[in-house]
């Protein structure tokens, strides 16, 4: 099944992306991945992904091509097409592919050119895998409340603590990993640094099994030591620059649910033309018409806001007056997630019985969508953003 690709004519795009998409839904249709160990289908889309370049718009070119990326800088627009048609096709290759650009965003927007010169191209071209370690076990939702903690020693710094939730855990080659370096300072004690993989005194062994196959682990940092040039930023600016992160991707955690209720709603249109029932078709009737027609509003709407947010911050980029876009991605990230769950659940119901079978696509978007209303901020927190907005303006 191939997704309609009619939106890319809107005004929020360029020629640019509209010749990306284009390309990218016909490599995508032609990708067929077995994702039973979802870590092995990880890596392999991880290679996937890169050999055919896709990647190198999870980072920026540099000034002298020299990062790898294919846009000059990170484009959210392009983001959230990578993300949508990736989903449409395969919620885990968006995952992949989502993981490179957030695992090694801090590192676009903050890394010294040595940091980015020695993680960018390597990400671009899926020869290293990228993770971003933010939440703790008490300290989700409310990510200044994180307690792992790195303290200098000589000119080393010495973290420990764990980690959890933590997406690629277990596959990743780095973890973009934010602690504490200031216990009392609240969100102003924060600091990312870059954590190898093989770094001793990092376990990322524990993995932890979710209802829609991803690789997720807890990491144990136990007096993990790490060089003074793996600190990313300045001291204690780390959550700015978490937040920063999450502004971008957010907007893209709005496409790939998108694309997966977009998927849906192919899904059920299909499926109603041809399933007979009563002497007609399940589209015959006024009842699946309705269905139909308010899971089209819902996906449309949530593009829309979706559209908006890319753009704006594409905009701000290009016209050099970047202002923050937090609450405009708030408000993509939930009402693309929280539209796309019910377009999935209308889609399920519409297939019957056959929608809660094992292995019929609406069930498995059925699980895999869940997770999106949690991840990279509840709903809560994309309502508690919006709203905090909204008073200071
Ligand atoms: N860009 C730049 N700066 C930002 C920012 C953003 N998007 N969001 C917040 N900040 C700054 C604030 O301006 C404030 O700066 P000062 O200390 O200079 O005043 C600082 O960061 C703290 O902001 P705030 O007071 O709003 O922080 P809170 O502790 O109240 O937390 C929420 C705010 C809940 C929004 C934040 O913790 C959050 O997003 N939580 C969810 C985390 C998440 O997504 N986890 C999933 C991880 S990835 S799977």
């Amino acid at each position: 099944m191939t997704p309609n690709t009619q939106h890319l004519a809107l005004p929020f795009f360029d020629d640019v992306h509209r010749a990306l998409g284009a390309g990218l839904v016909h490599w995508a249709a032609a990708q067929q991945v077995d994702e039973t160990d979802d870590r092995a289908a990880c890596r392999e889309w991880v290679q996937r992904l890169g050999d055919a370049g896709w990647l190198r718009y999870c980072v920026p070119a540099g000034m002298n091509g020299e990062f790898g990326g294919a846009l000059p800088k990170l484009d959210s627009r392009a983001l959230v097409i990578l993300r949508e048609t990736l989903a449409f096709h395969s919620p885990l290759a968006d995952f992949a592919f989502a993981m490179q650009g957030l695992g090694s965003g801090a590192i676009t927007l903050a890394g010294t050119p040595a940091q980015q010169a020695a993680y960018l191209p390597q990400v671009a071209s899926g020869k290293k895998i990228a993770a971003f370690a933010l939440s703790e076990a008490d300290a989700g939702s409310d990510a200044g409340a994180m307690t792992t903690s790195a303290v200098p020693h000589h000119s080393d710094w010495v973290i420990n603590g764990s980690k959890t939730w933590i997406s690629n855990g277990g596959i990743a080659d780095f973890y973009v990993t934010f602690v504490k370096t200031d216990a009392d300072a609240g969100t102003r004690g924060i600091t990312p640094f870059i954590v190898d993989a093989t770094t001793p005194g990092l376990d990322a062994s524990e993995h932890i099994a979710v209802m829609a196959p991803h690789p997720l682990a807890t990491l144990a940092f136990s007096n993990c030591v790490v060089p003074a040039a793996s600190q990313l930023g300045s001291l204690n600016d780390g959550f700015k620059l978490a937040m920063q992160t999450l502004d971008i991707f957010r907007a893209s955690v709005a496409a790939a649910a998108l694309g997966m209720a977009r998927r849906a709603l192919a899904e059920a249109v299909s499926y109603s033309k041809q399933r007979r029932m009563f002497g007609g078709k399940l589209s015959d009737f006024q009842l699946t018409q309705a269905k139909l027609g308010e899971m089209a509003a819902l996906v449309d709407a949530a593009a829309l806001l979706t559209y908006r947010a890319a753009w704006l911050r594409d905009e701000g980029e290009r016209t050099g007056h970047l202002a923050r876009v937090t609450a405009e991605a708030a408000m993509a990230k939930m009402t693309a997630t929280e539209n796309a769950q019910r377009v999935i659940d209308m889609a399920l119901q519409l297939h019957g019985g056959l929608g809660v079978k094992v292995g019929s696509k609406v069930e498995s978007l059925y699980r895999d969508i869940r997770s999106l209303r949690i991840y990279e901020g509840a709903t809560e927190v994309q309502q508690l953003i919006i709203g905090k907005a909204l008073i200071k303006a």
